[in-house]
């Protein structure tokens, strides 16, 4: 469709699945040995993690890579150590960049692991919180900006709440908007031009996140003049946790303008949590690959938000997991378009509408009628008639013999 298939795919790789998670989970330690030959923990092991991604994302293909701040450094007891660590390790990272080629698609900041964000970040009831949540979003803004980062992401974290008997919603709603523009006041003045993008996400860690799903996000965005600086990173595992279908929360963000970027994961249906494994549903992928066609793509890219079950705990599995997500893709990409050539889905759509084309319809559209005569005109029919079958079996026939055809 006009253009080679690794610009339709921007793939990245996540700094924290792949270089740091190591299988821990709620009832049991690390199964995969990430230490990369040295210490976790220290500086060195830092530069350990740079070495073995860039190897990785050079072996693999992979164009771009994703990160939060405490991916990259152990976290110090003080902020400005902390900050210090980063300005070192970036450079480094820099180096690996120019060595390669490897851009960086987006960065953000943990504003959800230390203990003092236990009650969330722009949200919490600290007003000192509010400003660590501060001090490390502008030190990730800088290393963003550093590393020529495309956007910068805001996923929720623990902005939400567990009980309404503690919290007042307006007011924690009012100050996440508050550090949303802050960070967007000091991004533009460092020469920041990317996206900034919200990650909607409808609970874990949170029994209620904030921003609950695209539409609840969007909202949030209009409702405090944001719209302008900020498009959504949609998560495929975030979506069917919100009780939609991936493709329908890409397509809330397309058709309002904000469909930004994408962390490319897989949920499993019969668990109530992010379980982030990597894609390998052809059918899901294939209508991601669609509503980004229909998009004219994205302005950032595919990040593998994924890791490894924990049994998959070797370096292979790592690869293993990475071509499977990139292929998965690729496949989806080839079908979807095909299912845009094809036309029949399309046609099918725009047949559906045809009423509002001309007479009635086509003033409705135009705006250019009342209440009144659309009541006179019903009142002249007497009695509608039935607006046409839906047809989905027939249109899912297709889907399929194009899929598996
Ligand atoms: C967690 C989120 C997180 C964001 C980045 O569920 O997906 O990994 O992508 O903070
Ligand atoms: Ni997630
Ligand atoms: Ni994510």
């Amino acid at each position: 469709m006009g253009k080679p298939m690794k610009e339709h795919l921007p793939f990245a790789m996540a700094w924290w699945h792949n270089l740091c998670a190591a299988g821990t989970d709620m009832f049991g330690r690390e199964t995969a040995d990430k230490s990369f030959g040295t210490v976790k923990g220290t500086m060195e092991h830092a530069r350990a993690k740079v070495d073995a991604g860039f190897e990785f994302m050079k072996k693999l293909g992979i164009r771009y890579f994703c990160f939060h701040d405490v991916d990259l450094v152990p976290e110090m007891d003080n902020i400005k150590e902390t900050n210090r660590c980063l300005d070192v390790i970036s450079d480094y990272i820099l180096e690996k960049m120019q060595q390669t080629g490897i851009r960086c698609l987006w960065g953000t900041a943990n504003l959800f692991s230390n203990p003092c964000f236990m009650n969330g970040a722009g949200s919490s009831n600290s007003a000192d919180v509010f400003c660590f949540a501060a001090a490390q979003i502008k030190k990730a803004l800088d290393i963003t900006v550093k590393l020529g980062g495309k956007g910068y992401v805001f996923w929720g974290g623990r902005e939400g709440y567990e009980t309404l008997l503690n919290t007042d919603v307006k007011f924690e709603l009012e100050n996440i908007a508050r550090l949303m523009h802050l960070a967007v006041a000091y991004g533009r003045s460092i020469g920041f031009t990317g996206d900034f993008y919200i990650e909607p996400k409808p609970k874990e860690p949170m029994k209620h996140q904030y921003d609950f799903d695209a539409a609840t996000a969007i909202g949030f965005l209009r409702q405090y003049g944001l719209d302008k600086d900020f498009k959504l990173n949609i998560e495929a595992n975030h979506a069917t946790l919100a009780g939609h279908t991936f493709q329908h929360e890409l397509r809330i963000a397309a058709i309002n303008g904000m469909l930004g970027s994408i962390d490319a994961n897989q949920g499993d249906y019969l668990l109530g949590w992010d379980t982030d494994e990597f894609p390998f549903n052809v059918y899901e992928t294939t209508m991601c690959m669609y509503e980004v066609l229909k998009n004219g793509g994205l302005t950032g890219g595919f990040n593998f938000d994924a890791k490894n079950r924990r049994p998959s705990y070797t370096a292979e599995d790592m690869f293993h997991a990475y071509i499977l997500g990139m292929d998965s893709f690729a496949l989806g990409l080839l079908k979807a378009a095909k299912l845009i050539e094809d036309g029949r889905i399309d046609a099918f759509i725009e047949e559906r509408y045809q009423s509002y084309r001309s007479g009635i319809g086509a003033r409705i559209r135009s705006g250019d009628v009342t209440l009144e005569e659309l009541a006179d005109y019903a009142e002249m029919l007497g009695a509608p008639e039935l607006p046409g079958s839906g047809s989905q079996e027939y249109l899912e026939g297709i889907i399929n013999t194009l899929i598996f055809g």
